[in-house]
């Protein structure tokens, strides 16, 4: 039955975290997946988040099923956190969102709704960009196209090729777009290159399609979310696909969200219910404890200060562990640049690393980084940056 099937070269990103875990050497330093780390190198439990489970516990609620779109008071805090109160869009009614099973799954229910009301639209990604974005597009059923982002000479943003690209581009092409802290370059579109885009995405009839997965990483929730609320109030119709995996160091939780601002209440109503058949023809509904927590924390203004409080030490850590590392290695490679460690926003850098020095990181150092070259700097901490720094200052 199954002989034919070819076998699953693995992820390159998963694959890693396996081989981390099987390393047997004692200094081993994981800067693969884009997992937050705290500077003792564990993986935190937020105190909002304990204190939102105690709550949740207390309250000795069942567990039914939820319905297709997820639980209302998370929905609506969602909705909330992504444009503002009092947002507009939100006050009309425009606004569809659904809570989902991690933004992975937002990101899937989105691309297979639109497969089946844009067939003949094609994706756009940025080059480069999170790998899985262009699998789950294409198995959605689209083709996936990349515009130019990254430039590689410079470590900064093409701005003006991905322009030029997405004036060529077909009405109704989806565009997908990083909202912030982008994965894997670190480098972003400034509040001024968003307000540049915004008209060519409207002029030329496109859709976009933000993934907001690390809202709060780069230079606080209001800022990272300057995108989602400039191409609110712009009255483009769009997607954005949110997550809590990272901001609220929720991973297995799965606690996500997709939301659709559309032109009107009427269209929004419309979204809202394909979206709904969508899931229940994958999933059927959401978790009902990640409903909860997302809930708790956006929702009760003690938890609501706390989470804003630990997701701002999460920020200033990494901007720490970048300063380390940038000043160990220009110390110990004197003459090269490495301004991009600083200038790159959130969970990654992009190191200019081949794969093969990669791999070499990894043999000789025990030091994890994926093939591309990317980093996870919220891997690093005061007590390993600066071996970590002697081992880039080797391969580089
Ligand atoms: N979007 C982006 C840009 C992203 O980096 C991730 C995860 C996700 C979505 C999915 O997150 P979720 O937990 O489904 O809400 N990225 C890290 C982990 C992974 O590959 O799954 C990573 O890039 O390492």
């Amino acid at each position: 039955m199954f002989e034919h099937i070819t076998p699953y070269a693995g992820d390159p990103i998963f694959a890693l975290v396996d081989a981390f875990n099987q390393d047997a050497r004692p200094q081993k330093v994981n800067l693969s997946i884009g997992i937050y780390f705290d500077e003792q190198g564990h993986l935190p439990v937020l105190q909002c988040v304990q204190e939102a489970e105690r709550r949740i516990l207390a309250e000795g609620g069942a567990k039914p099923y939820l319905p297709m779109e997820g639980e209302a008071a998370c929905r609506t805090q969602v909705a909330r956190l992504l444009l503002g109160e009092g947002n507009a869009a939100l006050a009309e009614g425009r606004v569809a969102t659904i809570q989902t099973v991690g933004s992975s799954g937002g990101l899937k229910v989105g691309a297979d709704f639109l497969r089946t009301w844009l067939p003949d639209s094609a994706v756009w990604v940025s080059d480069p960009t999170w790998d899985n974005h262009r699998s789950m597009f294409e198995g959605s059923g689209f083709a996936v196209h990349s515009y130019p982002y990254y430039d590689s000479a410079t470590g900064g943003l093409r701005f003006d090729d991905m322009l030029a690209c997405l004036r060529g581009l077909p009405a109704r092409s989806i565009v997908l777009l990083h909202a912030c802290c982008h994965n894997p370059t670190g480098v972003d579109l400034t509040a001024a290159q968003w307000d540049t885009l915004i008209p060519v995405l409207r002029e030329r009839e496109l859709l976009p399609y933000l993934d907001l997965a690390y809202q709060g990483f780069g230079d606080g929730i209001a800022e990272d979310a300057h995108s989602v609320r400039a191409l609110a109030a712009s009255g483009l119709t769009f997607f954005v696909a949110n997550s809590f995996s990272k901001s609220m160091s929720v991973y297995g939780e799965r606690c996500g969200a997709l939301s659709a601002v559309c032109a009107s209440k009427a269209e929004a109503d419309l979204v809202m219910g394909q979206l709904r058949y969508t899931v229940r023809r994958i999933y059927s509904s959401p978790a009902i404890h990640a409903a909860r927590i997302v809930a708790h924390v956006l929702g009760d203004a003690d938890l609501r200060a706390q989470w804003e409080d630990e997701l701002a030490q999460m920020r200033s850590r990494m901007i720490e562990v970048r300063q380390a590392l940038h000043a160990h290695v220009t110390r110990l490679r004197p003459g090269r640049d490495f301004s991009f460690l600083l200038s790159q926003r959130g969970m990654f850098s992009y190191t200019g690393l081949t794969a093969a020095q990669v791999d070499q990181l990894r043999e000789e150092h025990a030091v994890y980084l994926i093939r591309s070259g990317r980093m996870c700097v919220a891997g690093l901490t005061q007590g390993n940056v600066e071996r970590v720094a002697q081992a880039l200052a080797e391969v580089f």
